[in-house]
């Protein structure tokens, strides 16, 4: 019996309703480029004179070290932080959301002047975020949205996480000509990223009656879980399976790994379609085991501080980036590898 890991309805109407202020924007354009940078409220520390970026202290809590992804996210983050001499806290919430709200409330115990947030889950963030506004302390969010009030915070650097779900249900559709029993391993539940890349998915298939999900359960970002979820399903769904969407690459690189221990051949008898475009898919695609993966560039680094820096001297800043994509498929990977900087 296979477990579906359900969004509570409530964070999932509250994750989608946030989605309605800055969805719908295209192939991953930046909104940046688009709106002119409107002065976003919750940005003006309080009264405090312009700081250089050398003078502050940025408070940073990361979700974990999940997967590929992340860990170039962590790198690129403090690499630019390391480059343009800011003093960089860094908190690893090893994945739990208590231990995130736990070292943002000592950050501003501490009395940072910016606080940096990638959140490991979407809800139960207000309190704390009304606690860093009081104190006026700017709080950036990045690779990930939260559920509150816009005011409670100064932006959000993002992919279009809605136009990745539907590049691969799109992607899968033309590749299985509209005919595909899919397995689908979810992100984190409760993340905005996995919520909307499921969303832009469902929206895909949903034009092909031929196309079915016959299990969606959550491997939480991670290789282990993406590998033990797709052992249980594959003996739960024995030959009816052939395809799999995994919301990140290190899920789907678990999933080619139980394929392949069930005697299938990953990429051939079960097409395999993920997010993220990390080196190890690229690997696995030119191995044949991967045959698409859409790209969610984790650099956000020289961005985020280029933000903090104009978020230091009082200026405003775009509530909302939208870091772009393209989707990788595996006859490209040979050519592609070489340029891949993560
Ligand atoms: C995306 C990020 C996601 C990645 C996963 O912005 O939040 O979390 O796609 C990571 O690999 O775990």
């Amino acid at each position: 019996m296979h477990r579906q890991n359900h969004v509570s309805r409530r964070a999932l109407l509250a994750i989608l309703g946030a989605l309605s202020i800055g969805a719908g924007c295209s192939r991953g354009e930046s909104e940046a480029d688009s709106a002119a940078p409107k002065p976003a409220s919750g940005t003006e520390p309080a009264g405090k004179k312009p700081k250089k970026l050398s003078e502050i202290v940025v408070g940073f809590s990361q979700t974990g070290a999940e997967s590929s992804w992340r860990i170039a996210h962590s790198k690129s983050i403090q690499e630019e932080a390391e480059k343009r001499g800011v003093q960089l806290l860094f908190a690893d919430g090893q994945n739990v959301h208590n231990n995130q709200v736990n070292a943002v409330n000592g950050f501003i115990t501490k009395g940072v002047d910016v606080i940096v947030i990638a959140p490991q889950e979407s809800v139960g963030w207000k309190p704390t975020l009304k606690e860093a506004k009081r104190a006026g302390i700017p709080v950036v969010l990045t690779s990930r949205g939260v559920d509150a009030e816009e005011d409670l915070y100064a932006t959000v650097m993002v992919a279009d996480f809605v136009w990745e779900g539907r590049q691969a249900g799109e992607w899968l559709a033309k590749q299985t000509n509209g005919k595909a029993r899919i397995i689908e391993l979810v992100g984190t539940p409760a993340a905005d990223v996995a919520v909307m890349r499921k969303a832009g998915f469902a929206e895909a298939i949903a034009k092909h009656p031929d196309m079915k999900v016959i299990a969606s359960q959550s491997g939480d970002f991670t290789r282990t879980k993406g590998k033990a979820v797709m052992e249980t399903l594959l003996s739960a769904h024995k030959g009816e399976i052939n395809a799999v969407y995994a919301h990140n690459d290190d899920m789907a690189l678990g999933a080619i790994q139980a394929i392949q221990a069930a005697g299938l051949k990953p990429g051939q008898d079960i097409v395999v379609v993920s997010v993220d475009a990390v080196k190890p898919a690229f690997e696995a695609m030119m191995e044949g085991k991967l045959n698409a993966t859409v790209e969610c560039n984790p650099l956000h680094g020289p961005l985020l501080f280029d933000t903090i820096e104009k978020i230091a001297r009082g200026e405003a800043v775009p509530k909302r980036t939208v870091v772009p994509g393209q989707v990788f498929e595996r006859e490209q990977a040979a050519t592609v590898i070489g340029s891949r900087a993560y």
